[in-house]
């Protein structure tokens, strides 16, 4: 009974930090993009170069995910994509950054530069290595604001493919632990007093 009741009171406990656990605060599938080479995008800031908006029936390399980005446009001078939303980063949180990324599918390697606050990955893909998700935590020492962006090098119009970008936040295990240590205090007060 007593047992019953301390691990009702855990799984309660548990459920109650899942559920509260992730808050979305981007995401991107690029599907309401209009279909186009050297586009401009509605929730991303395009410089340095362009990128193209291809999927379903027009240059469909990776069927089945709708609309996605090829990072390196047809001007010659691969895109820097950066987030029009700028993220609130503090101490605490741990933010989770989630993306596909494909190789270009037509015979060339290709490398791109991923940013978010202190966070910057260099990802270099060769031709075939597919559509591979991506899954990043990041924490910060000191709060920011910061964009996020993908920043492909060269440009020889044959680029990696970018889909479903999101990005989290997630209280730390820290606050987790704290929550579930009150929690246990609570549990062990309850059990005194069913025991009295
Ligand atoms: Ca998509
Ligand atoms: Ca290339």
């Amino acid at each position: 009974m007593k047992h019953t009741l301390l691990s009702f009171i855990f799984s309660t406990a548990m459920a109650a930090s899942a559920s509260a656990g992730a808050t979305v605060l981007f995401n991107d599938n690029f599907d309401g993009e209009a279909l186009a080479l050297n586009a401009s995008l509605s929730n991303w800031d395009v410089s340095g170069g362009t990128i193209d908006v291809i999927g379903s029936g027009f240059f469909d390399f990776y069927p089945g995910n709708g609309h996605y980005l090829d990072l390196d446009g047809t001007t010659g001078n691969a895109g820097k994509i950066t987030t029009n939303t700028l993220f609130s980063l503090t101490p605490g949180m741990t933010y989770q950054l989630d993306f596909d990324l494909g190789g270009s599918t037509r015979g060339e390697t290709n490398s791109v530069v991923v940013s978010l606050g202190s966070y910057s990955e260099t990802f270099t893909l060769a031709s075939g290595a597919g559509l591979q998700h991506v899954t990043r935590a990041i924490t910060v020492l000191g709060s920011m604001s910061s964009s996020l962006s993908f920043d492909h090098a060269g440009g020889d119009n044959l680029g990696l493919i970018l889909d479903n970008v999101n990005v989290s936040a997630v209280p730390e295990p820290s606050t987790y632990a704290l929550l579930l240590a009150g929690l246990g205090l609570i549990g062990f007060s309850v059990r005194r007093r069913t025991s009295r």
